[in-house]
């Protein structure tokens, strides 16, 4: 029988306004008289779901029917945030939706900021895979994104007296209206047990792992529209389940609690997102998370390749894997399991496979960020992979010797292994190893990584390092996040950039126009507005929207220095009350970041940035000259407030150290003005702005380098700035903290004794930086002349372009 396809369902608002209370009435079980705002969100949303399945199924049929190759993007984080603005914003119907819920009385953008914020990822690497995930929709790859469900995501940030604490998220407690759940789609995961060896010597030995432990993982598909609708791809995110959900005979002797042991323990595996963000890692819950993610994935590869074709030795021509970072490295010793124990494949055969299969991005140089397991963990957990770790090693050490001649230093680099003190197996290396292509995320990242972290890998196989500068998505960080800045630009140049961002460059010829630049000016100002009232409703903080806005949002680390920032406030503070006779530009210094929960000296820059942030906006010689406010809970949601808002964007790590960034993209795109170093993608954003469109400032990676390996004396550079020095000293002796006056000693003893982060080296020439800026700000004209090339020459940080890229230079799909 033959049977049809539904009709695609209707855009006009009427028709989807009669489908809201449908779905209200029957779905959600809601009279309309009666239904809660979450409700209407719900019904909204499975309106437009039912618009996104019938491309969504297209787009999956589109790639059986001609052969194309799939890419599979690996990743323990997607930074997704909301995700229906996005998915009306990219199926156009904005106006319709805002109509059809006008004609029912409810207010979209009231509903639209009740959706939860799905935080499953840290930083820049998971919204990166975010940004992916809607850019291989867009440019029309069939894509797969694989992850964890996480029914925590990061934690939710709350401010008591100036600390953070962390509080668990809890983004699903109203249900997930985007996912499909797919029990039909789950796989056995094992842990630990033993290997049995089948067959004597003449025979190939077959080895069997026989695991102790096993959970299931089951899929949950979200669909991912991109621009145009033209393409929806998966999001598929495994969540663990106990293979005996009770232990029946265990509760019928009255252990209720231990009845439930295993399912706990299953549920235990996908239940918080391991907050760690370039700190050691060492825990054996993130190892199995590791490798219940990248089986499960793997499995579920593997089968539909199956689907299609008769056996694996095309795996590589229809099959692309990217792992971003190593979190899923253990997928490569997994997919040599699956094919050498289970599929019945040659060892030599399959490994070939496996390296043309899979590529693997770095995102990090950061030494204690390089994920190494503990031989016995890695040993007890996976058995089986430990031999396979084994085996590759053996097999890669032999080439460089033999082959290559490599000396036993360089071998003891290349090793899968690490010998030195306790031994650990190398995520990084094996990533390296196991892929064809290992690339860096800008231009400046890419060449350390082959001076670095992977000199001797690259001396082996000199030929696989690669750049793939980073990008974002125009459609989230421009058009919906700034739709003031999107329909100025639309009526300037017209709709071309809406579907090549490179076609923003046009607008450099507005950029001296007088006209043009008092609009410009006045989105600017429309957006500092949100952002204030924001900032006033949530902290009870007035800001003047006429100020300058001095942002840094980001993680909070001590490479990417905010403690610079702070330091320099309060420099400028001191300047202020000193020289209150001075034309002082008015700023707002603004920050917002998570620390990691176990990262001490982060947790003391927030308390520190709010400590000064109450001395500072309580003291009446400075009002309505300087402010410094923490903005607590910093996720994508609120980025989306605060990037069109920024006049300023603080891009200011210690050179060498950020592999690229991609908020210095976001707020360039939406017309700030950058100040920062020459670290990450900075480099490659000078080059496309223009040198004089963004202000550069201290040391240079090579500089930092040589400073740290010659001696740095930060002691003989303070007392060389007497601005630095009185700064410090307030902060050392308490003025900031007068209930606990040696609390920021040991952050101000870490820049006098070895400043790893060159905060000292760097301060006199950031705070020079700070007051060029102050004199652009000054002259309105000049100002907008660069902010607006800013934005017309960002185009190509388009994560379209990166994907393409990846597209032709890595899976050839
Ligand atoms: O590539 C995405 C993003 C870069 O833009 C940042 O510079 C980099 O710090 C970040 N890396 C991570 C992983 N860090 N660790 N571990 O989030 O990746």
């Amino acid at each position: 029988i033959e049977i049809p396809y539904p009709a695609p369902r209707s855009s006009r608002p009427e028709i989807m306004a009669e489908e809201i209370i449908e779905r209200l009435t029957y779905r959600i079980g809601k009279d309309a008289k009666v239904a809660k705002p979450h409700d209407w969100l719900t019904a909204t949303i499975l309106v437009v779901r039912d618009r996104i399945i019938d491309r969504w199924m297209e787009s999956t049929r589109q790639a059986y029917r001609t052969g194309q190759k799939r890419v599979y993007y690996l990743s323990l984080e997607f930074l997704i945030g909301r995700l229906m603005r996005d998915a009306v914003s990219n199926l156009g119907l904005m106006q319709e939706i805002r109509d059809a819920l006008s004609s029912l009385g409810v207010d979209v953008s009231v509903i639209a900021g009740l959706e939860p914020d799905a935080a499953l990822g840290n930083g820049g690497l998971g919204r990166l895979a975010a940004c992916f995930m809607e850019s291989m929709a867009t440019v029309d790859i069939p894509a797969y994104g694989y992850g964890i469900r996480y029914i925590h995501g990061l934690f939710r940030q709350q401010m008591a007296d100036g600390w953070q604490v962390e509080l668990p998220e809890t983004w699903l407690a109203h249900g997930n209206p985007w996912e499909f759940e797919r029990r039909e789609s789950s796989y056995e995961i094992g842990f630990g047990g033993s290997v049995e060896t089948i067959g004597g010597y003449e025979d190939l030995p077959r080895y069997v792992w026989k695991p102790a432990e096993r959970v299931i993982a089951m899929a949950y598909d979200t669909p991912i529209v991109g621009w145009r609708g033209n393409r929806v791809n998966t999001l598929r995110l495994w969540s663990a389940q106990p293979i005996d959900p009770i232990l029946l005979d265990a509760f019928n002797a009255g252990d209720h609690i231990g009845a439930l042991r295993e399912s706990n323990k299953a549920e235990s595996l996908t239940r918080v997102l391991y907050p760690a963000d370039a700190n050691p890692a060492g825990q054996e819950l993130r190892l199995r998370q590791e490798f219940f993610f990248s089986s499960a994935s793997l499995q579920d590869i593997l089968r539909r390749h199956l689907q299609q074709y008769p056996d694996f030795t095309n795996l590589h021509e229809k099959v692309s894997i990217q792992l971003n970072d190593t979190h899923p490295a253990v997928s490569i010793g997994e997919l040599m399991r699956l094919l050498v124990d289970i599929h019945g494949m040659d060892f030599d055969v399959s490994w070939e496979i496996v390296r043309q299969t899979f590529s693997y991005t770095n995102h990090t140089l950061l030494p204690e960020a390089l994920e190494t397991w503990p031989v016995p963990l890695f040993e007890r957990l996976l058995p089986r992979h430990m031999q396979i770790v084994y085996a590759i090693n053996a097999k890669i050490l032999l080439e460089a010797r033999k082959e290559k001649r490599f000396s036993d230093t360089q071998v003891r680099a290349i090793s899968l292994i690490d010998e030195g003190g306790e031994r650990r197996v190398r995520m990084g290396n094996l990533a390296f190893v196991g892929s064809h292509s290992i690339n860096g995320v800008s231009a400046l990242h890419t060449d350390l990584m082959k001076v670095t972290v992977f000199a001797d890998l690259h001396t082996l196989y000199p030929t696989r390092i690669n750049n793939k500068t980073n990008g974002i998505t125009p459609r989230r960080w421009l058009m919906q996040c700034n739709p003031g800045l999107t329909s100025l630009i639309r009526d300037a140049i017209g709709d071309k950039f809406l579907d090549d961002t490179e076609a923003l460059v046009e607008l450099d010829k507005f950029a001296d126009d007088a006209s043009f630049q008092e609009k410009f000016a006045a989105v600017k100002r429309a957006n500092k507005a949100t952002l204030t009232n924001l900032v006033g409703s949530r902290m009870g903080i007035r800001l003047d929207p006429s100020a300058l806005f001095d942002i840094q949002i980001k993680r909070i680390h001590e490479y990417k220095r905010q403690l610079l920032n702070i330091i320099e406030a309060v420099a400028l503070y001191d300047q202020i009350r000193s020289h209150p006779e001075l034309d002082w530009v008015p700023r707002v210094k603004l920050f917002a970041g998570k620390a990691a929960p176990s990262y001490h000296n982060a947790k003391l820059i927030i308390k520190l940035a709010n400590d000064v942030a109450r001395v500072i906006n309580n003291d009446p010689s400075v009002r309505g000259l300087l402010k410094v406010v923490f903005v607590p809970n910093y996720n994508v949601s609120l980025a989306e407030t605060i990037v069109p808002a920024a006049d300023l964007s603080e891009q200011i790590s210690t050179a060498g150290m950020e592999a690229s960034g991609t908020g210095n993209m976001k707020f360039a795109l939406n017309g700030a003005l950058t100040i920062g170093t020459l670290d990450g993608a900075n480099v490659e954003m000078r080059e496309h702005v223009g040198d004089d469109n963004i202000v550069i400032f201290g040391l240079t990676a090579d500089e930092v380098a040589k400073v740290r390996s010659e001696g740095h004396n930060p002691r003989a550079v303070i007392e060389q700035s007497p601005e630095l020095v009185q700064a410090l000293n307030a902060i050392a002796s308490g003025v900031f903290s007068p209930d606990d006056r040696s609390r920021f000693q040991e952050l101000i003893d870490g820049i006098y004794n070895h400043d790893w982060f060159m905060v000292a080296a760097d301060f006199d020439a950031y705070a020079a930086a700070q007051r060029t800026v102050d004199q652009i700000w000054s002259d309105p004209k000049s100002w907008y002349s660069k902010t607006i090339r800013n934005t017309a020459r960002m185009g190509w940080f388009s994560s379209d372009r990166t994907i393409r890229q990846y597209a032709s230079e890595i899976w050839r799909a």
